[in-house]
């Protein structure tokens, strides 16, 4: 049976006065009966215990830390083959992700939950235009890399799309609208990661609007734990699915579902392997990959104390130089077995400025307060796994990111980097590229690498020194 409102009001008032945060009820007499059975909702969806958790370790001030910083050793990492022993080690280990995913036995999961507040968008990141020359979407450049590997080896590979409260409706009316970009609807999943409120400086709650408290995405952590609530990775285990290749939206030179990737993740028999590119220099903003004791992890760049990340080797490299690209192969058991264990990734605390109702008046006007928003990271995972790969890929190759509206890693920035990629493919199969300001983009759906476009260029081409003539 229902409780009525009243008594659902009390009981809240309640438990929210002894968790020292009353004051949320604080335009309560002004609000509407429909306003007070929705803030009532949002309310009850709030654990006070993990806010008081929380709110307690902030006042603390320690830092949150997956690895013991005192013991930070750099981490192991499989470099780029450079000897025909290591190409020999890449050939085993893309044939094994090559019949992995023809047995039907990975998904795809790319995060884009987040609110892209960097890039000031009004729309979810994923419907950002990247194509250098068509101008398509991420999302539809990423979708096209997943239809382009099913085709190539014959099985279905559901794609998984974490997406927020902020971004899933905008997101699902976006594919619905252009038919999942030819993906099967059954094969597209989305799901929903939590909501974490925010906190002033004292502890207390913010609201966004009287009736409302101001509530953010809980970090790409959060897919974890929204992959079981979801019912996801139930359908996973009943589809048969052990791997999933992870990735974020916002970087268009993933190469999803890399089988070399997943090989060696499968023939390691690793729980949870990442990729990494070696960092440009001591500030580039990725997090490193690196060790403590037996425990891999990353160290957000944030985290990473300055004399740690300018140290260097007796080589004159960065000594913590394996920058994490946010591209990880993760064990479906391992996600259940997490889940089982009960384990619960560490909250950072982001200091931020947070738009909110202030304290006078009717509470209409909206006043930026500073404030912290809480959020788990997916990485933090990493040093609960048995066993952990880490591999470098080439950052020409894989790695440019969508963060910022304007100069470096804008959209503006990774179109260029496509185009130099692309430029690199064509010059592979033995053309020159007039001009240094020509424009080129090659459908995911003709060829995934340059292996596979040198291929069917001399298959359905006739090649020439002066040019291309189509077969
Ligand atoms: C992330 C990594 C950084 C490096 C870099 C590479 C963290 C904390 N840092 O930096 O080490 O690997 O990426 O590009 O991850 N997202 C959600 N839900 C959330 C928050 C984020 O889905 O609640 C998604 C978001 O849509 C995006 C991705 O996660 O696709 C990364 O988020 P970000 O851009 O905030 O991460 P950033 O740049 O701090």
């Amino acid at each position: 049976m229902m409780e009525p409102l009243a008594q659902s009001e009390a009981r809240l008032r309640h438990a929210f006065a002894a968790a020292g945060q009353g004051h949320v009820f604080r335009f309560w007499p002004s609000l509407a009966p429909p306003a007070r059975e929705r803030f009532l909702a949002q309310l009850e969806s709030i654990d006070l215990a993990l806010l008081a958790r929380l709110v307690q370790e902030m006042k603390g001030g320690a830092p949150v830390a997956a690895l013991d910083l005192e013991r930070l050793a750099p981490a192991p990492f499989i470099a780029l083959p450079d000897t025909p022993g290591a190409r020999r080690g890449e050939s085993r280990a893309r044939r094994a992700g090559e019949e992995l995913l023809r047995a039907g036995k990975v998904a795809a999961l790319v995060v884009a939950g987040g609110q892209g507040s960097r890039l000031g968008l009004e729309v979810p990141k994923g419907c950002l235009p990247i194509g250098p020359v068509s101008g398509c979407s991420l999302f539809e450049w990423h979708f096209a890399k997943v239809l382009a590997t099913r085709l190539r080896v014959g099985a279905d590979i559901p794609l998984l799309i974490l997406t927020s409260a902020a971004t899933d409706a905008a997101t699902r009316s976006f594919l619905a609208d252009r038919r999942c970009f030819g993906l099967p609807e059954r094969d597209v999943l989305l799901f929903r990661q939590g909501m974490l409120p925010a906190v002033d400086g004292a502890g207390r709650l913010l609201l966004s609007a009287p009736d409302s408290l101001f509530l953010s995405p809980d970090g790409h952590g959060g897919t974890l734990a929204a992959l079981v609530r979801e019912g996801v990775l139930d359908e996973l285990e009943r589809r048969g699915i052990e791997q999933i290749f992870y990735f974020q939206v916002d970087n268009p030179l993933v190469k999803v579902l890399d089988p070399t990737f997943l090989g060696r993740h499968v023939l390691a028999r690793s729980e949870m392997s990442s990729k990494v590119v070696i960092k440009r220099d001591a500030a580039e903003k990725v997090g490193v990959i690196a060790r403590a004791g037996r425990k891999l992890g990353v160290v957000e760049y944030s985290d990473l104390p300055r004399d740690l990340a300018e140290a260097r080797d007796a080589e004159g490299r960065l000594l913590f130089r394996a920058g994490s690209i946010a591209i990880h192969a993760i064990s479906v058991r391992f996600v259940r077995s997490l889940h089982e264990a009960g384990v619960r990734l560490p909250f950072h605390r982001a200091n931020k400025a947070i738009p909110c109702v202030g304290d006078g008046g009717e509470g209409g006007a909206i006043v930026s307060q500073d404030g912290c928003k809480f959020e788990t990271f997916v990485f933090d995972a990493l040093p609960r796994a048995r066993k952990a790969l880490v591999v470098e890929t080439d950052r020409a190759q894989e790695f440019s990111p969508v963060k910022n509206a304007a100069g470096e890693n804008s959209a503006e920035t990774a179109r260029a980097d496509l185009v130099r990629l692309f430029r690199s493919w064509v010059e592979a199969a033995g053309f020159r590229v007039e001009g240094g300001q020509a424009r080129i983009e090659i459908s995911p759906l003709f060829s995934l690498d340059q292996e596979q476009f040198v291929r069917r260029l001399r298959k359905e081409c006739l090649l020439c020194r002066e040019g291309l003539l189509l077969s």
